[in-house]
């Protein structure tokens, strides 16, 4: 098996965007799991770049008085903009190590700007059992992990809050999956633009090889680049416990792994966040494991190492 990417690893320990602390610890967990290891072994050069800090903004505070660390959320999103825009240069692929998954608030407007000056058209797969699109007025919990989707696709709201976006994703190009816990003003909000939403009766109904052969045939046609950002709660919490936000009937390990193949053979991922991993929450380190493995998956490990043909 022959690898040719430059993989770059960035460290992204945020954790004040989820419920529970924790996620500090995720990239650190990720690399003690063999990540950058597993990378090599496929035959990928890997680099990494160790964690990132939020850049420190001035105290700014919102009239949604549940909204928690709204300051240190907009300076992660900043610097984490930064790093992920310059993290995309010279053709590498950069792998996020989160943090909780207000971390993607920062890595798409980066990654969109990248994208954009190479000329190529941004598509994301959200797999996750969340939306994560409230914005600042709708948002209960006040948990900022449940807004990143609403602020990078330019939705009304941010402004004077979080830094301004620069490049927004196109909600036509987004295909969120696994989807299976959406709160009442995201579920309104979901149903009023053309973000694609497979909840898992969809994966039940049709299974994740139809379904992805979809969302892949639109990026071709239109020759695009794939953003993965994989929440660790895309997965049923008997094989992924290690998070805080576990909602139970999730992807099986055989569905998760199908999906990174498909997405490998497709050749079309030009960057991944692995996301709201609490390795405080973890057994044994398995959770952390699974996430390593299917990286390498998404990444070129195959059990045989042929073009799958189409069934
Ligand atoms: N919708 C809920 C809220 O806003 C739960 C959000 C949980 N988000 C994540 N990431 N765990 O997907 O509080
Ligand atoms: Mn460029
Ligand atoms: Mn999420
Ligand atoms: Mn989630």
């Amino acid at each position: 098996m022959t690898g040719s990417r430059s993989c770059v690893l960035v460290g992204a320990p945020v954790q004040i965007g989820a419920g529970q602390p924790g996620c500090l610890m995720g990239p650190d967990a990720f690399r003690t799991a063999g990540l950058g290891r597993a990378l090599e072994s496929l035959g990928h050069g890997v680099e990494d770049l160790g964690n990132c800090a939020p850049a420190p903004l001035p105290e700014r505070s919102h009239p949604n008085k549940a909204i928690k660390n709204l300051t240190e959320t907009a300076g992660w999103v900043q610097s984490l903009t930064e790093a992920a825009y310059a993290a995309k240069q010279g053709g590498r692929t950069p792998i996020f190590l989160g943090g909780d998954h207000a971390l993607a608030a920062g890595t798409l407007p980066g990654i969109a700007k990248a994208a954009k000056e190479d000329g190529r058209e941004l598509f994301v797969l959200w797999l996750d059992a969340h939306s994560d699109y409230h914005d600042l007025d709708s948002t209960e919990s006040g948990n900022l992990h449940g807004v990143p989707v609403a602020y990078f696709t330019g939705r009304k709201g941010f402004d004077g809050y979080f830094p301004e976006l620069d490049v927004p994703v196109k909600p036509e190009n987004i295909t969120m999956m696994g989807i299976r816990s959406v709160d009442p003003a995201e579920h309104r909000e979901l149903l009023n633009q053309p973000i694609e939403v497979v909840d898992m009766r969809a994966i039940d109904e049709k299974g994740v090889s139809a379904l992805l052969a979809d969302f892949l045939k639109r990026v071709e046609d239109a020759d695009g680049v794939i953003h993965v950002s994989l929440d660790v709660d895309f997965l049923d919490p008997e094989i992924a416990p290690a998070v805080g936000t576990t909602v139970p009937g999730g992807a099986t390990f055989r569905e998760a792994h199908l999906i990174m193949e498909k997405l490998c053979d497709s050749g079309r991922v030009g960057s991944l966040d692995l996301v709201e991993l609490n390795p405080f929450l973890d057994e044994r380190g398995k959770t952390a494991r699974l996430m390593v493995d299917l990286t390498a998956s998404l990444f070129g490990r195959k059990v045989m190492d042929r073009p799958t043909r189409s069934y």
